[in-house]
Protein backbone atom coordinates (compact mmCIF):
# COMPACT_ATOMS: atom_id res chain seq x y z
CA UNK A 1 0.00 0.00 0.00
CA UNK A 2 1.16 3.01 -1.12
CA UNK A 3 0.14 6.89 -0.78
CA UNK A 4 -1.32 6.88 2.79
CA UNK A 5 -0.63 10.49 4.02
CA UNK A 6 -3.50 10.94 6.80
CA UNK A 7 -6.95 9.90 7.59
CA UNK A 8 -8.10 11.69 4.74
CA UNK A 9 -6.30 9.67 2.39
CA UNK A 10 -7.82 7.42 -0.48
CA UNK A 11 -5.29 5.25 0.39
CA UNK A 12 -6.35 4.89 4.07
CA UNK A 13 -9.73 4.02 2.46
CA UNK A 14 -8.43 1.11 0.48
CA UNK A 15 -6.12 0.39 3.69
CA UNK A 16 -9.42 -0.16 5.67
CA UNK A 17 -11.40 -1.73 3.09
CA UNK A 18 -8.62 -4.39 2.43
CA UNK A 19 -8.05 -5.19 5.90
CA UNK A 20 -11.41 -5.90 6.41
CA UNK A 21 -11.46 -8.15 3.56
CA UNK A 22 -8.47 -10.18 5.27
CA UNK A 23 -5.72 -8.62 3.71
CA UNK A 24 -2.30 -8.76 5.54
CA UNK A 25 -0.53 -5.38 5.03
CA UNK A 26 2.45 -3.69 4.15
CA UNK A 27 2.45 -0.18 4.37
CA UNK A 28 4.88 2.51 2.58
CA UNK A 29 5.13 6.32 3.44
CA UNK A 30 7.15 9.07 1.98
CA UNK A 31 9.97 9.54 4.29
CA UNK A 32 11.16 12.96 5.01
CA UNK A 33 13.96 14.55 7.30
CA UNK A 34 11.62 15.61 10.19
CA UNK A 35 9.77 12.24 9.90
CA UNK A 36 6.58 13.93 9.86
CA UNK A 37 5.05 11.69 7.64
CA UNK A 38 6.59 8.29 9.12
CA UNK A 39 5.43 8.96 12.85
CA UNK A 40 1.50 9.89 11.86
CA UNK A 41 1.01 7.46 9.33
CA UNK A 42 2.24 4.78 11.55
CA UNK A 43 -0.01 6.25 14.56
CA UNK A 44 -2.56 6.36 11.91
CA UNK A 45 -2.09 2.60 10.77
CA UNK A 46 -1.50 0.90 14.00
CA UNK A 47 -4.86 -0.75 14.39
CA UNK A 48 -4.32 -2.55 11.26
CA UNK A 49 -1.90 -4.78 12.12
CA UNK A 50 0.74 -3.96 8.78
CA UNK A 51 3.29 -6.67 9.03
CA UNK A 52 5.64 -4.40 6.87
CA UNK A 53 6.08 -0.43 7.42
CA UNK A 54 8.51 1.08 5.08
CA UNK A 55 9.99 3.99 3.64
CA UNK A 56 9.58 4.62 0.10
CA UNK A 57 10.21 7.57 -2.12
CA UNK A 58 9.07 6.50 -5.64
CA UNK A 59 11.71 9.41 -7.09
CA UNK A 60 14.34 6.48 -6.16
CA UNK A 61 15.39 4.09 -7.68
CA UNK A 62 16.90 1.79 -4.54
CA UNK A 63 14.17 2.72 -2.06
CA UNK A 64 11.88 0.92 -4.46
CA UNK A 65 14.20 -2.00 -5.07
CA UNK A 66 14.60 -1.70 -0.90
CA UNK A 67 10.90 -1.93 -0.58
CA UNK A 68 10.40 -4.89 -2.63
CA UNK A 69 13.35 -6.78 -1.49
CA UNK A 70 12.05 -6.43 2.57
CA UNK A 71 8.73 -7.54 1.19
CA UNK A 72 10.61 -10.72 -0.61
CA UNK A 73 12.53 -11.41 2.71
CA UNK A 74 9.79 -10.82 5.53
CA UNK A 75 7.06 -12.50 3.15
CA UNK A 76 8.27 -14.46 -0.08
CA UNK A 77 5.80 -13.26 -1.64
CA UNK A 78 3.21 -10.74 -3.04
CA UNK A 79 -0.60 -10.89 -3.93
CA UNK A 80 -1.31 -6.97 -4.14
CA UNK A 81 0.08 -3.43 -5.28
CA UNK A 82 -1.66 -0.08 -4.49
CA UNK A 83 -0.32 2.55 -6.35
CA UNK A 84 -1.78 6.00 -4.81
CA UNK A 85 0.75 8.79 -5.61
CA UNK A 86 0.67 12.02 -7.29
CA UNK A 87 2.86 15.20 -7.23
CA UNK A 88 2.57 18.17 -9.53
CA UNK A 89 4.50 21.50 -8.33
CA UNK A 90 1.53 23.95 -6.99
CA UNK A 91 2.48 26.02 -9.49
CA UNK A 92 1.40 24.16 -12.16
CA UNK A 93 -1.76 23.29 -11.12
CA UNK A 94 -3.22 26.37 -11.52
CA UNK A 95 -3.10 29.42 -14.33
CA UNK A 96 -1.60 28.72 -17.64
CA UNK A 97 -1.33 24.97 -18.80
CA UNK A 98 1.28 26.35 -21.87
CA UNK A 99 3.67 28.01 -19.43
CA UNK A 100 4.33 24.70 -17.72
CA UNK A 101 7.70 23.80 -17.26
CA UNK A 102 10.01 21.42 -18.36
CA UNK A 103 10.98 20.10 -15.05
CA UNK A 104 7.50 21.06 -13.39
CA UNK A 105 6.57 18.32 -16.44
CA UNK A 106 9.15 16.12 -16.06
CA UNK A 107 8.34 16.08 -12.06
CA UNK A 108 4.73 15.51 -12.55
CA UNK A 109 5.26 12.67 -15.10
CA UNK A 110 8.28 10.85 -12.91
CA UNK A 111 5.86 11.37 -9.43
CA UNK A 112 2.63 10.09 -10.84
CA UNK A 113 3.07 7.97 -13.99
CA UNK A 114 6.94 6.15 -14.40
CA UNK A 115 6.36 5.43 -10.72
CA UNK A 116 3.64 3.04 -11.20
CA UNK A 117 6.64 1.21 -13.98
CA UNK A 118 9.12 0.83 -11.93
CA UNK A 119 7.10 -0.41 -8.80
CA UNK A 120 5.44 -3.04 -11.09
CA UNK A 121 8.88 -3.99 -12.16
CA UNK A 122 10.22 -4.31 -9.06
CA UNK A 123 7.51 -6.26 -7.24
CA UNK A 124 6.58 -8.56 -10.81
CA UNK A 125 8.91 -11.52 -9.82
CA UNK A 126 7.19 -11.50 -6.07
CA UNK A 127 3.72 -12.29 -7.28
CA UNK A 128 4.82 -15.77 -8.48
CA UNK A 129 0.77 -16.95 -7.79
CA UNK A 130 -0.99 -14.11 -9.69
CA UNK A 131 -1.51 -11.14 -8.36
CA UNK A 132 -3.69 -7.74 -8.57
CA UNK A 133 -2.14 -4.39 -9.30
CA UNK A 134 -4.69 -1.07 -8.67
CA UNK A 135 -3.89 2.42 -9.62
CA UNK A 136 -5.80 5.87 -8.73
CA UNK A 137 -6.65 8.19 -11.70
CA UNK A 138 -8.94 11.02 -12.64
CA UNK A 139 -11.21 12.35 -15.21
CA UNK A 140 -8.69 15.12 -15.86
CA UNK A 141 -6.51 12.41 -17.42
CA UNK A 142 -9.55 12.18 -20.06
CA UNK A 143 -10.94 15.84 -20.33
CA UNK A 144 -10.03 18.87 -19.49
CA UNK A 145 -10.41 20.12 -15.97
CA UNK A 146 -9.67 23.64 -15.39
CA UNK A 147 -6.34 23.63 -13.42
CA UNK A 148 -5.33 20.73 -13.15
CA UNK A 149 -3.27 21.07 -16.34
CA UNK A 150 -0.13 18.97 -16.27
CA UNK A 151 -1.64 16.41 -13.73
CA UNK A 152 -3.77 15.51 -16.47
CA UNK A 153 -1.34 14.62 -18.86
CA UNK A 154 0.05 12.73 -15.92
CA UNK A 155 -2.93 10.62 -15.71
CA UNK A 156 -3.40 10.12 -19.71
CA UNK A 157 0.01 8.72 -19.07
CA UNK A 158 -0.48 6.19 -15.75
CA UNK A 159 -4.04 5.11 -17.52
CA UNK A 160 -1.84 4.23 -20.87
CA UNK A 161 0.73 2.87 -18.40
CA UNK A 162 -2.50 0.22 -16.88
CA UNK A 163 -3.03 -0.76 -20.75
CA UNK A 164 0.45 -1.59 -21.45
CA UNK A 165 1.65 -3.30 -18.10
CA UNK A 166 -2.07 -5.19 -18.48
CA UNK A 167 -0.97 -6.50 -21.79
CA UNK A 168 2.59 -7.53 -20.40
CA UNK A 169 1.48 -8.84 -17.47
CA UNK A 170 -1.85 -10.79 -18.16
CA UNK A 171 0.38 -14.07 -18.98
CA UNK A 172 1.83 -13.97 -15.65
CA UNK A 173 -1.86 -13.63 -13.96
CA UNK A 174 -1.12 -10.19 -13.02
CA UNK A 175 -4.26 -7.96 -13.48
CA UNK A 176 -3.15 -4.31 -13.77
CA UNK A 177 -6.24 -1.44 -13.06
CA UNK A 178 -7.15 2.39 -11.98
CA UNK A 179 -9.67 3.28 -10.38
CA UNK A 180 -11.00 6.76 -11.19
CA UNK A 181 -11.88 8.44 -8.42
CA UNK A 182 -14.43 11.54 -8.56
CA UNK A 183 -13.12 14.11 -6.53
CA UNK A 184 -12.83 14.10 -2.54
CA UNK A 185 -11.56 16.15 0.41
CA UNK A 186 -8.04 14.92 1.18
CA UNK A 187 -4.57 16.60 1.96
CA UNK A 188 -3.86 16.66 -1.70
CA UNK A 189 -7.18 18.10 -3.22
CA UNK A 190 -7.83 20.25 -0.36
CA UNK A 191 -3.93 22.07 -1.16
CA UNK A 192 -6.10 23.11 -4.80
CA UNK A 193 -8.04 26.51 -5.12
CA UNK A 194 -12.06 25.69 -6.16
CA UNK A 195 -11.61 22.39 -4.84
CA UNK A 196 -14.98 22.82 -3.00
CA UNK A 197 -16.97 24.56 -5.87
CA UNK A 198 -16.28 21.12 -7.65
CA UNK A 199 -17.68 18.99 -5.09
CA UNK A 200 -20.91 21.20 -4.92
CA UNK A 201 -20.42 20.74 -8.76
CA UNK A 202 -20.37 17.05 -8.77
CA UNK A 203 -23.40 17.43 -6.21
CA UNK A 204 -25.96 18.83 -8.36
CA UNK A 205 -24.86 17.17 -12.07
CA UNK A 206 -23.47 13.51 -11.21
CA UNK A 207 -26.28 11.15 -11.38
CA UNK A 208 -26.36 9.88 -7.71
CA UNK A 209 -26.20 13.55 -6.57
CA UNK A 210 -23.50 13.65 -3.86
CA UNK A 211 -19.66 12.85 -4.21
CA UNK A 212 -18.00 9.22 -3.11
CA UNK A 213 -15.91 8.04 0.02
CA UNK A 214 -12.67 7.10 0.16
CA UNK A 215 -14.68 3.68 1.62
CA UNK A 216 -16.54 3.72 -1.18
CA UNK A 217 -13.16 3.96 -3.64
CA UNK A 218 -11.74 1.22 -0.64
CA UNK A 219 -14.56 -1.14 -1.76
CA UNK A 220 -13.89 -0.77 -5.29
CA UNK A 221 -10.42 -1.61 -4.48
CA UNK A 222 -11.22 -4.31 -2.88
CA UNK A 223 -13.03 -6.02 -5.64
CA UNK A 224 -10.12 -5.06 -8.11
CA UNK A 225 -7.96 -7.42 -5.56
CA UNK A 226 -10.41 -10.26 -4.95
CA UNK A 227 -11.12 -13.05 -7.14
CA UNK A 228 -14.84 -11.37 -7.65
CA UNK A 229 -12.67 -9.39 -10.70
CA UNK A 230 -10.64 -12.37 -11.97
CA UNK A 231 -11.65 -11.30 -15.59
CA UNK A 232 -11.29 -7.33 -15.33
CA UNK A 233 -7.86 -6.36 -15.89
CA UNK A 234 -6.43 -3.50 -18.10
CA UNK A 235 -9.56 -1.35 -17.14
CA UNK A 236 -10.12 1.97 -15.96
CA UNK A 237 -12.97 2.11 -13.36
CA UNK A 238 -14.92 5.27 -12.76
CA UNK A 239 -16.26 5.36 -8.87
CA UNK A 240 -17.88 9.12 -9.51
CA UNK A 241 -21.29 8.43 -8.60
CA UNK A 242 -21.62 8.30 -12.54
CA UNK A 243 -20.37 12.04 -13.48
CA UNK A 244 -18.41 10.41 -16.43
CA UNK A 245 -21.39 9.78 -18.41
CA UNK A 246 -22.68 13.60 -18.20
CA UNK A 247 -22.40 15.80 -21.38
CA UNK A 248 -23.85 18.75 -19.96
CA UNK A 249 -22.47 19.95 -16.50
O1 LIG B 1 -4.94 14.10 -8.56
C1 LIG B 1 -5.40 14.91 -7.77
C2 LIG B 1 -4.48 15.74 -6.88
C3 LIG B 1 -3.07 15.71 -7.35
C4 LIG B 1 -2.14 16.72 -6.74
C5 LIG B 1 -2.47 17.70 -5.82
C6 LIG B 1 -1.50 18.58 -5.35
C7 LIG B 1 -1.81 19.68 -4.40
C8 LIG B 1 -0.60 20.17 -3.63
C9 LIG B 1 -0.85 16.65 -7.20
N1 LIG B 1 0.10 17.50 -6.76
C10 LIG B 1 -0.20 18.44 -5.85
N2 LIG B 1 0.80 19.28 -5.45
C11 LIG B 1 0.65 20.18 -4.44
O2 LIG B 1 1.57 20.96 -4.13
N3 LIG B 1 -6.74 15.08 -7.70
C12 LIG B 1 -7.61 14.31 -8.57
C13 LIG B 1 -7.38 16.09 -6.83
C14 LIG B 1 -7.51 17.33 -7.62
O3 LIG B 1 -6.44 18.13 -7.85
C15 LIG B 1 -6.87 19.15 -8.67
C16 LIG B 1 -8.21 18.99 -8.95
C17 LIG B 1 -8.64 17.82 -8.29
C18 LIG B 1 -10.00 17.21 -8.32
C19 LIG B 1 -6.15 20.21 -9.21
C20 LIG B 1 -6.81 21.15 -10.01
C21 LIG B 1 -8.14 20.98 -10.30
C22 LIG B 1 -8.87 19.93 -9.77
Amino acid sequence: MTGIANNRSIAWGIAQQLHQAGANLGITYLPDDKGRYEKKVAELVEPLNPSLFLPCNVQDDSQIDATAEAIRQQWGHLDILIHCLAFANKEDLTGGFSETSRQGFSLALDVSAYSLIQLTRAVKPLMTHGGSIVTLTYLGGVRVIPNYNVMGIAKAALEMNVRYLASELGPEKIRVNAISAGPIRTLASSAVGGILDMIHHVETVAPLRRTVTQTEVGNTAAFLCSDLSSGITGQILYVDAGYEIMGMG
